[in-house]
């Protein structure tokens, strides 16, 4: 959705997740996780011009995407929209709404598109997402560059009976709060995003950088100037996920503080982002 762009944080929250994006495919012990043996396992390439190539059709229930890209980095994406409004309608709106801040095109797009998450890919590292998709048509897509086309898929078939594989759970409630537990995460494994809140809501972890604090970040919020505290090396993101979905991601970051943020524009409050409304607080990456 190119959020990554929005906003005052500017180049510094753009940059900030160009690190470490995915952990290892293997578990502590150096065995695949059951969950994961158990998913059918949906390759996407995405290559230098954003295009997006996956199978045409895919299981229903838990699947797990595995996202390389020739791009330096990439961020995949998968929605599917309301019947009767289109491909074109959708991009149209996403463009005028979340890259030009015209609030009934935002309002329209949130209105028609279901966000169902998304994860990040390096060159170096492929990311790993795993979602629990009905049967139906969706789309997928790279985000990071804009008017990229959507590779439609369908979702049909046999149920592939997989699970959700365990791990952290970071939970967004209310309209716009990220649930108080857990206070901490561990450094690497699956990262669970479930939305419970009535917006729509992506993940940052944004690494606080040395000395800082989320009373730094809090300042920086308010003041809206200055350079961000935050260690713009390491970070996270997820995709976008529309209120009731789940998502998880394969992640690995060094130990330390993050802050844990959204800045997914608000329509009712002219599109603010929602970390510009508090939605913000610190997670250990023990
Ligand atoms: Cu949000």
């Amino acid at each position: 959705m190119s959020i990554h762009r929005i906003a005052t944080l500017g180049a510094s929250i753009t940059v900030l997740t160009a690190g470490a994006l995915t952990g290892s495919t293997v578990g502590a012990t150096g065995q695949p996780a059951p969950s994961e043996r158990a998913a059918t396992m949906v390759q996407v390439s995405i290559d230098r011009a954003s295009t997006v190539t996956m199978p045409s059709v895919v299981a229903p229930g838990v699947t797990t995407y595995k996202i390389s890209t020739t791009k330096r980095r990439a961020a995949f994406q998968v929605l599917s929209l309301a019947t009767g409004y289109s491909v074109d309608q959708a991009m149209a709106d996403g463009n005028q709404g979340l890259e030009k801040n015209n609030i009934k095109a935002l309002k329209r797009f949130e209105a028609n598109v279901t966000l169902l998450g998304g994860t990040g890919a390096t060159r170096d590292k492929a990311g790993k997402l795993v979602l629990d998709l009905e049967p139906g048509t969706y789309y997928g897509l790279e985000t990071n560059r804009f008017g990229a086309p959507w590779t439609p898929f369908t979702v049909a078939g046999v149920d592939t009976g997989a699970t959700m594989p365990s791990g952290a759970t970071l939970k967004a409630v209310d309209s716009t709060k990220w649930a108080k537990e857990p206070a901490s995460i561990p450094r690497s494994g699956w990262l669970r995003f479930k939305n419970r809140a009535d917006q729509n809501h992506f993940i940052i972890l944004a690494k606080l950088a040395r000395g800082k604090t989320i009373d730094d970040f809090d300042d920086f919020i308010k003041d809206e100037s200055g350079p961000p505290p935050i260690d713009p090396r390491f970070g996270l993101d997820s995709g976008a996920l529309s209120p009731g979905h789940d998502m998880a991601m394969k992640y690995r970051l060094p130990k330390g503080n993050y802050v844990l943020t959204c800045f997914w524009p608000d329509a009712s409050m002219k599109g603010m982002p929602h970390a510009f409304m508090g939605m913000y607080r610190v997670v250990t990456v023990r």
